[in-house]
C-alpha cells in the first residue's frame, strides 16, 4: 500500500487529523490496533475547549457536537462546605467550553471517514514503523497471517500513552519527564439527572471528587482514590456514600444516584516526551503527554498538537515549505508544557496528598482562600480552562 501520511492509532488525535487531511486532498491511512467497538467503549475526556470545538467544525464534524453538546460558561469549586462559581465567560473574555464526550466525539470522526471512505484499518496487529530517518520512511502491519507494508512520505505516531511510535525514537535522542502521583480516579457513570448543570470541582480532606455530566440525563463522577483500590473494592453505595461525604451539604442533599452503568479507576500521572520529531516521525496526543485529568486538559492538548501538524502538513504539501514541520515541535511543546503547569497546579490544590505535611495543607487551604476572593486568580484559572491560544 502507498499513502502520503501513514497515521498510528485510531483515537480522537489520529481519526482528526486523517479527516481534516483527507479535506485538503491529502492521502492518508489510520492503523487501529483495536476494533472500533473497543474504541468506543473508552469512557474518557468530557470538557472541550472552544479552540478544539472550532477544529472539530472545520473537519466537518462538529454538527452533532454543535447540537448535543452543551455550552458551559461557569464551573464550580466547593471546599469547606462552600461553593465558589468560576465565571468562564466573565473572565476569559466571553470564552466558555464544550461539554461533550470523548466516546461521542469519536463516534461522529469515524462517521465522518466512513462518508468519505477514508481508510481506517482495524485491529491491526504488530504496527512497526521503520526507516524513520529516510526520505521513504514505511510501516508494516500484521492481520491475520498476513504482513502488510505501507509506503508514505511521513508517519503519524498518534497511538496514545502505550503506543509503539514513541518507543522507536532512540532512548539517545528522546527526553522523557514524568511525574507519577500517589492517587487514582474511580470513575463512575450513571443514567441519572446530574447534580448540578455545571461541574463541581471539590476539595475535601477525605480526597478529591468531581461532579460532572454527558447529559441532563447522564451523570459522570469520580473519587480520589488510593492506587491500592481496585474496582470490586468499591460497591456502587460505597462509591455514592463516598461521593457525598466528599460534597457540600447542599450538593449530597440533592444527589441522585443509581446503579452504575461503567466504572474505572485511571491513576494520575504527568508525562512529556521531546522532541516530538524524530526524522518523519510526528507524535502528537497522549503518545507524546499526559497530564492528570484535573485540569481537562489531555484530549485538549492532543487537539493543539494536530492543530499544528494539520498546517505544516498542509503548507509541505500545498506549498512545498515544510517550515511548519521544522517548527512543529518546538510550537507544540511549547502549549504542552502550559497545559502541564495548569493540570499539575489543579490537581496540587485540589488533592489530599498522602505524604503532605501540615504546613503543605494550610498553604493549599491558604491557594483556596486567595482564588475564592481573588478576580486575578480567577482570571487565570477560567484563561487555562478555557484554553490557550493555538
Ligand atoms: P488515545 O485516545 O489513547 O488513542 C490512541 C489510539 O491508538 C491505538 N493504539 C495503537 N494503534 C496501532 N498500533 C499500536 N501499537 C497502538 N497502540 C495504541 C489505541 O488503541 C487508541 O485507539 O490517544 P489520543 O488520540 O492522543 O487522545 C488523547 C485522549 O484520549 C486523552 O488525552 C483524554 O482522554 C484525556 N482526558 C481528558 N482530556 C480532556 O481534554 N478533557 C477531559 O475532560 C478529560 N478527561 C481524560 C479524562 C482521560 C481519562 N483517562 C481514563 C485517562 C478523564 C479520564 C478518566
Ligand atoms: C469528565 O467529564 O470525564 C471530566 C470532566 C472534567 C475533568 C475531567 C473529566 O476535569
Amino acid at each position: 500500500m502507498k499513502t502520503q501520511v501513514c497515521i498510528i492509532g485510531g483515537g480522537p488525535s489520529g481519526l482528526m487529523l486523517s479527516q481534516l487531511l483527507h479535506l485538503k486532498g491529502i492521502d492518508n491511512v489510520v492503523l487501529e490496533k483495536h476494533s472500533r467497538e473497543y474504541v468506543l467503549s473508552r469512557i474518557r475526556a468530557g470538557v472541550l475547549e472552544h479552540g478544539f470545538a472550532k477544529l472539530m467544525r472545520e473537519a466537518q464534524c462538529g454538527e452533532r457536537m454543535d447540537r448535543e453538546g452543551e455550552i458551559h460558561e461557569g464551573f464550580f469549586i466547593a471546599h469547606q462546605g462552600e461553593l465558589k462559581r468560576v465565571d468562564l465567560h466573565r473572565f476569559s473574555g466571553g470564552n466558555s467550553v464544550v461539554v461533550y464526550g470523548q466516546t461521542e466525539l469519536t463516534r461522529d470522526l469515524y462517521d465522518a471517514r466512513d462518508r468519505m471512505k477514508g481508510v481506517v484499518i482495524h485491529n491491526a496487529e504488530d504496527v512497526q514503523p521503520h526507516d524513520l530517518t529516510q526520505p521513504h520512511p514505511f510501516v508494516t502491519y500484521r492481520q491475520g497471517g498476513e504482513v502488510v507494508r505501507v509506503d508514505c512520505d511521513f508517519v503519524i505516531g498518534a497511538d496514545g500513552f502505550h503506543g509503539v511510535s514513541r518507543k522507536s525514537i532512540p532512548k539517545t535522542v528522546l527526553r522523557e519527564y514524568e511525574k507519577v502521583y500517589p492517587f487514582g480516579w474511580l470513575g463512575v457513570l450513571s443514567r441519572t439527572k446530574p447534580v448540578s448543570p455545571e461541574l463541581i470541582y471539590a476539595k475535601h480532606e477525605r480526597g478529591f471528587a468531581l461532579c460532572s455530566l454527558r447529559s441532563q440525563v447522564l451523570s459522570r463522577y469520580y473519587i480520589q482514590v488510593p492506587l491500592t483500590d481496585t474496582v470490586e473494592d468499591w460497591s456502587d453505595e460505597a462509591f455514592w456514600e463516598e461521593l457525598k461525604r466528599r460534597l457540600p451539604d447542599e450538593v449530597s442533599a440533592r444527589m441522585v444516584t443509581g446503579p452504575s452503568i461503567e466504572k474505572s479507576i485511571a491513576p494520575l500521572r504527568s508525562f512529556v516526551a521531546e522532541p516530538m520529531r524524530y526524522g518523519n516521525l510526528f507524535l502528537a496526543g497522549d503518545a507524546a503527554h499526559i497530564v492528570p485529568p484535573t485540569g481537562a486538559r489531555g484530549l485538549n492538548s492532543a487537539g493543539s498538537d494536530i492543530y499544528y501538524l494539520y498546517h505544516a502538513l498542509v503548507r509541505h504539501y500545498k506549498q512545498g515549505d515544510s517550515q511548519g514541520l521544522e517548527e512543529y515541535s518546538s510550537k507544540a511543546l511549547a502549549r504542552v508544557w502550559k497545559a502541564q503547569r495548569f493540570s499539575w497546579w489543579m490537581t496540587t490544590l485540589l488533592h489530599t496528598f498522602p505524604a503532605n505535611s501540615d504546613y503543605d495543607n494550610k498553604l493549599r487551604d491558604v491557594d483556596m482562600a486567595y482564588l475564592f476572593s481573588s478576580e486575578a486568580a480567577q482570571r487565570s484559572l477560567a484563561e487555562n480552562y478555557v484554553g490557550l491560544p493555538f
